[in-house]
């Protein structure tokens, strides 16, 4: 039987994540909305909702409108956040691009989902100006928030006398294409409605004590679907005060919530071990936190616990992946009482299951099965990929995440292994697919594969076993790492290389990670 949520339904309204979030702050409009956490700059709800409005006006005279594919390559700042709303109050589409992408990322999707504008700043402007050559976008169509010779700024955006235009998407429309490379496969556009958006909002709205009292850092990138819907969309709905970082470094981070007495801090777990073991944490004052979560990869239950004891607060994880909006399954404020491991439960109108990857049978409680999701925070589909989509999302709406989970009979998720190729380092995505091919333009490779292996730290880091081309002996691990460090973000780097005479393939030539994961674990 598929597991309902144990919470009852919420009712989610028909409506563009724009009237959701930006309607009546009421005596909250002069209150801040975000406060930029390196500088103190504070932007108040009302001052937001005008920057959205011009940002939309100012997007509307350069011929942006529905249906429009806009790229946002930038760091968590308020200034984000203006954007952001702003492209979608025009009723355009946000691409989100991780901040850490190289020109040949950045250039494959802004290809891929047809960007037609590209806002970023001037510290990444070399990578923009690069990536937008390389697929014919001009420097007209590059928006540098704090302004660089030749481009327009965001200062130029504010000063239109424009209106903005009429709001015309509906909550079918897309609002954003995040990329994910789900299952298999490389990275991909994640066709996420206003309405799953603004569902996976109400879904969470009823598990954490999140109010307009609540300070919420924002430290996780807003580019990453769990910082635009968990910090900055959430935060704004419950005219909470987001705190912004543009990066993690420890100092800055503690100093921070500190500073500012953030309340709620949502983390991914390697922010977990720093939090527990390094002698810095005890030189700040952090009575102010209430609650740390953790989410996007496993948190260990005895790292959460001696977080929670060392700083004296809540420990909690969830569960959730791009292609869900992010939030699935999590563990609701009042129930720390929960096994740490856990994920706690399904969010409200969620409905699971757990499958047997090889019977294709539901499990029941205690039984390990692939978990399937269900819920009106499920995508609609990939970006021009059909096929990933037919292969993620089935006939009855289950969205098949490539985790494999167990749940009690009270209806507790536990997330306890993968079957995807998806690899996870740090929290962000790590496509095994993109590296092989990568490897393979290397003349001395002759075939290769990526597995995710577990360091001496117990993090998952990207692992290349390498087939030799006959004449290339010399060929070392170091050459094998350095050309794929020149040549992708740093979280995709491979760390570990391990030279072998076959991959191990399938009749139909797909590579049998499997294979390659046994031969892992008997060493
Ligand atoms: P993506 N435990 C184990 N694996 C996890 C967990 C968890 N708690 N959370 C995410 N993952 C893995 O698209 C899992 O393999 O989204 C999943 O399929 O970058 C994959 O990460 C999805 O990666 C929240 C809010 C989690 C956000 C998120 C992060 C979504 C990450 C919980 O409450």
């Amino acid at each position: 039987m598929p597991v309902r949520s144990p919470y009852p339904d919420v009712e989610i309204p028909d409506v563009s994540l724009f009237d959701f979030l930006f309607t009546d702050f009421g005596e909250k409009a002069g209150a801040p909305a975000l406060i930029d956490g390196s500088s103190g700059a504070t932007i108040t709800f009302a001052e937001l909702e005008g920057m959205v409005g011009k940002i939309a006006a100012a997007l509307a005279e350069r011929g942006i409108g529905a249906g429009d594919v806009v790229a946002l390559f930038a760091p968590n700042t308020p200034h984000y956040v203006a954007v952001f709303h702003g492209i979608l109050r025009a009723n355009a589409i946000v691409t989100s691009v991780n901040s850490l992408y190289t020109p040949g990322e950045l250039a494959h999707q802004l290809s891929d989902s047809g960007a037609k504008l590209l806002f970023t700043v001037s510290p990444f402007l070399d990578r923009a100006r690069a990536a937008a050559a390389e697929v014919g976008l001009s420097n007209d169509a590059v928006i540098v928030l704090d302004g660089a010779e030749g481009h327009t700024s965001l200062r130029d955006l504010l000063a239109t006398t424009a209106q903005p235009p009429a709001q015309t998407v509906t909550a079918a429309d897309t609002a954003v294409l995040p990329y994910s490379s789900g299952t298999t496969g490389r990275a991909k556009g994640v066709i996420l409605t206003h309405r799953n958006l603004v569902a996976n909002l109400q879904q969470i709205s009823v598990m954490g004590d999140v109010t307009n009292d609540t300070k919420i850092l924002a430290v996780l990138p807003f580019f990453h679907i769990y910082g635009m819907t968990v910090m900055m969309n959430q935060g704004l709905h419950k005219r909470s005060t987001v705190v912004t970082m543009p990066r993690f470094d420890l100092q800055e981070f503690l100093r921070i919530i500190s500073e500012y007495r953030v309340g709620r801090v949502y983390i991914a777990p390697p922010v977990a071990v720093a939090l527990a073991k390094h002698p810095i944490v005890d030189q700040y004052d952090l009575t102010c936190i209430d609650v740390i979560f953790s989410g996007a990869a496993p948190l260990d239950a005895e790292l959460g616990h001696a977080v929670a004891k060392r700083l004296g607060c809540t420990v909690l994880q969830g569960y959730g992946m791009t292609e869900l909006s992010p939030v699935s399954h999590c563990m609701p404020d009042d129930r720390p009482d929960l096994d740490l491991n856990s994920c706690g439960f399904a969010i409200p109108n969620v409905v699971s299951k757990l499958v047997d990857p090889e019977t294709g049978e539901e499990v029941g409680p205690g039984e390990r099965g692939e978990l399937w999701v269900k819920g009106p925070n499920v995508m609609s589909g990939y970006l021009n990929n059909a096929e990933a989509t037919a292969i993620t999302l089935d006939d009855e709406g289950y969205l098949h995440t490539g985790d494999v989970a167990t749940v009690t009979e009270d209806g507790v998720f536990t997330i306890v292994d993968r079957v995807k190729e998806l690899i996870k380092y740090k929290g962000y995505q790590v496509p095994p697919a993109e590296l092989e091919a990568l490897l393979l333009t290397h003349d001395k490779i002759a075939d290769a594969a990526v597995i995710g292996v577990r360091d001496a730290e117990g993090e998952e880091v990207p692992k290349a076993f390498v087939v030799r081309q006959e004449n290339a002996a010399d060929l070392t691990a170091d050459d094998v790492m350095a050309f794929v460090a020149e040549r992708i973000a740093p979280h995709k780097k491979v760390r570990v290389v391990e030279f072998i005479d076959q991959i191990p393939k399938s009749a139909s030539g797909k590579i049998l990670r499997k294979d390659l994961r046994a031969r892992e674990a008997a060493t």
